[in-house]
C-alpha cells in the first residue's frame, strides 16, 4: 500500500492549473485500491500572505466544497483542513530546529513571494517549506503529487527527513514527488512564460474552476499565442500554443503527440475554441456539484470533522515517534 499526500491552499480561486497540475491526479490516485490517499486544505500556509478574515473563511469553505465537487471521495480519501490537526504546527516547530536558515533563503518561492509582498516578508513565508515538510512527513508519505513549482519543496522535505533519520534512526519515510508528464506547469493565458497563478491580478490570465462557460470561452479566445500560425508543441519557442495543447491533452485524456496530430493544420482561432469547449465540458459537472455542496454546510462540516479525526490519528503516531527519539517525555 502506498501513501499519497498532497495539499492546496485556500487562497484566491482554484485555477485550471491547480486542477490539471494537482487535483486531477489526486482523484486518479484515489481510485487505485493500493493507494491510501490523504489530501489537505493547507489553510495554515495561506496566512503567509495577509488575508481578509471574511474572505479567507469563505475561501476555506469554497475550496473544501470544490475538492469534493471535483471528485475527492471522503469514503476513499482523508480530506481535511490542516488547521484542524494541531500536529502540523507542532512538527513544523520541531523540524525548524533541524533546518538551516541558509536553506530557506535559497527557496525560489520564498524569493518570488518576498519580491511580490515586500511589505510583509514574515517568518511564516520563509518557513513555508518546513511546514510543508511537516505536512508530508506526518503521514509516512510515499508519493506527493504536485505541480512543477513545488519540486524544490519536496527536495528540502527529503533533505530534512534524511537529516533526522541520520541522527535518530528510521523516523521518517523519505517521500518522492510525483510530477505529471503533461500539465505540471500550466501557464498564464496572458503571459505564457509565467505560471498560471491564483493571485494574478489579471483575470484574463487565469481560468477559475468555477468560471461560467462564456467566461472560459472568452478567456481562451483572448489567450496570447504567437504570430507564426503553425501548431506545434515547443514550450520554449511557442509557449502560448504549447500551453493550449497541454491543457487540451490533459482534459481530453490524450497524449501530447495525439493532440498535436489532431490539431495540426488548425487555425489558432479554431484551436482556442476547441480548448475552450473541452475545458467547459470538463469543468461543468464540477461547478454544478459545487453549487449543491456549498449549500450543504452541515455535510461539509461532518466531512471535515471526520477527515481531521482520521488525519490526527495517523499524525500523532509519527509525532510521538519523533519526540520520543529526541528525548521528550511522552
Ligand atoms: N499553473 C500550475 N500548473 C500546474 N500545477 C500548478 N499548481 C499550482 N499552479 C499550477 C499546483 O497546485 C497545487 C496547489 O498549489 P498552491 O495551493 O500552492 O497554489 P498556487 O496556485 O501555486 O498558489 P500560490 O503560488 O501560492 O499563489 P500565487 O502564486 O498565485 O500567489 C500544487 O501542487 C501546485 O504545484
Amino acid at each position: 500500500m502506498k501513501t499519497i499526500y498532497s495539499a492546496i491552499q485556500p487562497s484566491g480561486i482554484m485555477t485550471l492549473g491547480n486542477y490539471i497540475g494537482a487535483v486531477n491526479n489526486w482523484r486518479a490516485m484515489q481510485s487505485d485500491e493500493d493507494n491510501k490517499c490523504i489530501f489537505a486544505l493547507a489553510d495554515l500556509h495561506t496566512i503567509t500572505v495577509r488575508q481578509n478574515p471574511l474572505e479567507f473563511n469563505k475561501n476555506c469553505w469554497s475550496f473544501y466544497a470544490l475538492l469534493l465537487a471535483v471528485g475527492l471521495d471522503v469514503k476513499k480519501s482523508v480530506v481535511y483542513l490542516q488547521s484542524h490537526v494541531a500536529q502540523h504546527s507542532e512538527l513544523a516547530w520541531l523540524l525548524n530546529c533541524y533546518t538551516y536558515v541558509g536553506e530557506m533563503n535559497r527557496m525560489t518561492q520564498f524569493k518570488d513571494k518576498s519580491a511580490k509582498h515586500a511589505d510583509n516578508i514574515n517568518m511564516g513565508l520563509m518557513d513555508y517549506p518546513v511546514l510543508m515538510a511537516a505536512d508530508i512527513l506526518l503521514y509516512d508519505t510515499d508519493l506527493v503529487p504536485v505541480g512543477y513549482d513545488q519540486l524544490q519543496h519536496i527536495e528540502i522535505t527529503r533533505d530534512i527527513a534524511l537529516r533526522v533519520n541520520n541522527l535518530y534512526g528510521d523516523i521518517f519515510k523519505v517521500p518522492e514527488g510525483f510530477i505529471p508528464k503533461v500539465g505540471a506547469k500550466i501557464m498564464s493565458l496572458q503571459d505564457p512564460t509565467s505560471k498560471m497563478s491564483k493571485s494574478d491580478p489579471n483575470p484574463n490570465a487565469v481560468i477559475s474552476c468555477l468560471d461560467a462557460p462564456e467566461v472560459i470561452m472568452k478567456k481562451f479566445k483572448r489567450a496570447v499565442t504567437d504570430s507564426d500560425a503553425t501548431i506545434a508543441y515547443d514550450p520554449e519557442n511557442k509557449a502560448g500554443i504549447s500551453n493550449l495543447l497541454g491543457i487540451l491533452a490533459v482534459v481530453e485524456g490524450k497524449t501530447i503527440e495525439q493532440t498535436v496530430a489532431e490539431c495540426s493544420g488548425m487555425r489558432y482561432g479554431d484551436l482556442k475554441v476547441r480548448v475552450g469547449e473541452s475545458v467547459i465540458e470538463t469543468l461543468r459537472p464540477f461547478r454544478e456539484e459545487y453549487e449543491r455542496l456549498i449549500n450543504s454546510k452541515d455535510y461539509l462540516i461532518a466531512c471535515a470533522k471526520e477527515g481531521a479525526q482520521k488525519a490526527a490519528e495517523i499524525a500523532e503516531k509519527t509525532l510521538k515517534r519523533f519526540k520520543s527519539a529526541i528525548g521528550y517525555i511522552i
